[in-house]
């Protein structure tokens, strides 16, 4: 009798984890063959300094300053934290995103395509920032 119910859990067991192999497996493949936004990507970013066109400060106060800016295409927009806390620049493309904003640091990027492309700091909420791109 015990022996039965141990053998169905682990049954059961074994069934629910392969579902999840399978799943884990599939997933990735398919969003990474879905999101094929990494050919049309409207900037290129680049972490070194360099001359600024148009400067965006993150702070300690947990802002973007200006909070809306406005570049032409090809001008190098630059953001730099010239706070002491750690922040991230999040854009909608992937491609325009620096994950680990550091102190210090400066982050360059160059637009190619005229758009309006809003951007947050996933770290804190509320700190987000928005950048005109004209042609
Ligand atoms: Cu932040």
């Amino acid at each position: 009798m015990i022996d039965r119910f141990r053998l169905v859990v682990l049954g059961a067991g074994a069934s629910v984890a392969l579902g999840l192999a399978a799943c884990g497996n599939g997933a990735p493949e398919t969003s990474s063959s879905g999101s094929s936004s990494g050919g049309n990507c409207p900037g290129a970013a680049s972490a070194s300094g360099g001359t600024a066109d148009v400067k965006v400060n993150a702070n300690d106060q947990l802002q973007f300053s200006p909070s809306t800016a406005t570049a032409k295409v090809g001008q190098a927009v630059q953001w730099s934290n010239v706070g002491s806390v750690l922040h991230n620049i999040t854009f909608d493309q992937q491609c325009l995103t620096d994950g680990a904003f550091q102190p210090g640091a400066f982050w360059t990027v160059k637009f190619s395509q005229a758009g309006s492309y809003p951007y947050k700091c996933t770290i804190h909420p509320g700190m987000d920032g928005k950048l005109t791109v004209t042609s």
